[in-house]
């Protein structure tokens, strides 16, 4: 599903963070370490190859809701946007750090002119984000976002599951009725 506002298109597909060779950056749900891990940290690091986690160790830790940049390494993209959600329950307020995280990336992305950024559904697995609240706060932020966009032309979430990728549709079908 596409949404354009702004100028931005706000897009939604199924597939692997790790294979999204025609977006300049992707966004790792990272750990406060920025080392490899389970879900999308360990996908993106092994793709990446052990120069990626290399170039992270001086930058770490960083705490939720904060977005640092690297290269890609051997991923097919220019950079790797490492973003630390909150865990749920504990990092609070939730809605706030997660939205921070989309906020940094996005402003990372835009200070680099990058046009082209895809998102996982940060915080949503080890971290525990009930997936309906999380797919508001961030197709909400992103659209908030949008106006202050100049370089940045395409946002893409890519959904590991079928059901996480209805989730972010009806969001996302929500906002462009409005
Ligand atoms: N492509 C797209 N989405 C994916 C992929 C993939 N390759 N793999 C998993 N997902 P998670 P978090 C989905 O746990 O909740 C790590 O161990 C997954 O189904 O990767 O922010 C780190 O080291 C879920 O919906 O990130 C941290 O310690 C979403 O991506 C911690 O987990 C996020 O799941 C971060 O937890």
């Amino acid at each position: 599903m596409q949404v354009t506002r702004h100028g931005v298109t706000i897009e939604t597909m199924r597939g692997d963070i790790t294979r999204q060779p025609d977006c300049d950056a992707i966004v790792n749900a990272a750990n406060a370490e920025l080392r490899t891990g389970g879900g999308v940290a360990g996908a993106i690091h092994r793709a990446a190859g052990p120069e990626l986690e290399r170039e992270c160790r001086p930058l770490a830790p960083i705490l939720p809701g904060e977005a640092v940049m690297t290269a890609a390494h051997q991923l097919p993209n220019k950079h790797v946007i490492h973003c630390l959600g909150p865990v749920y329950g504990r990092d609070k307020p939730e809605a706030k750090l997660l939205s921070d995280c989309y906020r940094n990336a996005l402003r990372i992305a835009e200070e680099q002119g990058l046009e082209s950024v895809a998102f996982p559904a940060l915080s949503t697995g080890a971290f525990g984000y009930p997936i309906e609240e999380a797919a508001r706060v961030a197709i909400g932020t992103v659209l908030e976002t949008a106006p202050e966009l100049n370089s940045v032309a395409v946002v893409r979430f890519v959904l590991f599951g079928e059901r996480d990728l209805q989730v972010h549709d009806d969001a996302l079908r929500a906002v462009a009725e409005s």
